[in-house]
């Protein structure tokens, strides 16, 4: 059967970013993805100017309950962009409504040191309730200082810091832990923790001299899309490094406007193929 997910994030026009890149990278990987829309906007808040949005509160819980008339079931409760602290108890409805599923948050709040212009103070406070329902979570490093109730501009020096965070983060609730795009001044990597099994992965990249928003929702998305199949946590976070180590090396040689995302379009081919990954060591 093919594996169903509820993927609660919202829809921009410009920007490759939440349900834009979510659907088609989950659907090459064989998934089957039911967006929850928790707003529309016309771009990514990320340097288009003054978006036009459309904030969907109003709509996430009867389409909740709809699915409950239905009788349909999830395999996955996935989460990230989120319009209003409202949308944090939709969202923990979903999880009420779904036991059984797999519950990843992707708290998207912020990055670079900064919350992100929508998401407010309340919102912020908020996220860390449904980060401690999760099975999974995915911040970035500004979003695990915020989660841990730390200044956001906090950078983790060593790879001390870094278990140090992902066990903290774990303690919230999430027995597995992603922190995404660690930077300790000589190594990037993304790093993960797997508390059922005690251990810390950590999955090398090389980065490049330019930022692309939508990055850690590609991540998320694969990374869920990889666990979901079956995949251990070093191999899907491996998948989803890789995934898009192609698809950031393959825009910069373009030199286009970074505003506009990665061209992960023509890189989708990869999640196709269902390679094994060894690019990956314990942290
Ligand atoms: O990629 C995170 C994200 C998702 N959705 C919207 C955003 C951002 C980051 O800026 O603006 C609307």
């Amino acid at each position: 059967m093919i594996k169903k997910i509820a993927a609660i994030h919202d829809l921009s026009g410009l920007g490759r970013c939440s349900l834009s890149v979510i659907l088609p990278c989950m659907s090459v990987m064989g998934l089957q993805v039911c967006p929850v829309p928790t707003a529309i906007l016309s771009a990514h808040t990320g340097g288009f100017g003054e978006v036009e949005m459309r904030d969907l509160t109003d709509y996430i819980d009867p389409a909740l309950a709809h699915y409950k008339r239905l009788g349909t079931k999830f395999d996955c409760v996935y989460s990230g962009f989120l319009a209003s602290k409202e949308q944090v108890d939709h969202c923990l409805g979903f999880i009420k409504a779904y036991p059984d599923a797999l519950k990843v948050v992707d708290p998207v709040m912020a990055d670079n040191g900064k919350p992100y212009r929508t998401c407010g103070e309340e919102l912020r406070r908020r996220m860390k309730d449904l980060a401690a329902a999760a099975d999974i979570i995915t911040p970035n490093v500004t979003e695990a200082a915020m989660l841990l109730g730390e200044d956001p501009s906090y950078i983790p020096r060593s790879r001390s810091d870094v278990k140090s965070m992902l066990a903290r983060l774990s303690a919230l609730g999430p027995g597995t832990v992603v922190i995404t795009s660690v930077y300790t001044g000589d190594e990037s990597y993304n790093a993960g923790f797997d508390a059922a099994h005690n251990m810390y992965w950590r999955v090398p990249f090389a980065r490049v001299n330019a930022g692309y928003p939508g990055t850690g929702d590609v991540f998320a998305a694969v990374l869920t899309g990889s666990l979901l199949k079956g995949d251990s946590l070093p191999i899907a976070m491996n998948r989803a490094s890789a995934f898009l180590e192609l698809a950031i090396k393959t825009t910069y040689s373009y030199g286009s406007d970074t505003r506009e995302g990665i061209m992960f379009e023509r890189c989708l081919g990869f999640l196709w193929e269902e390679k094994d990954f060894l690019g990956y060591e314990a942290l």
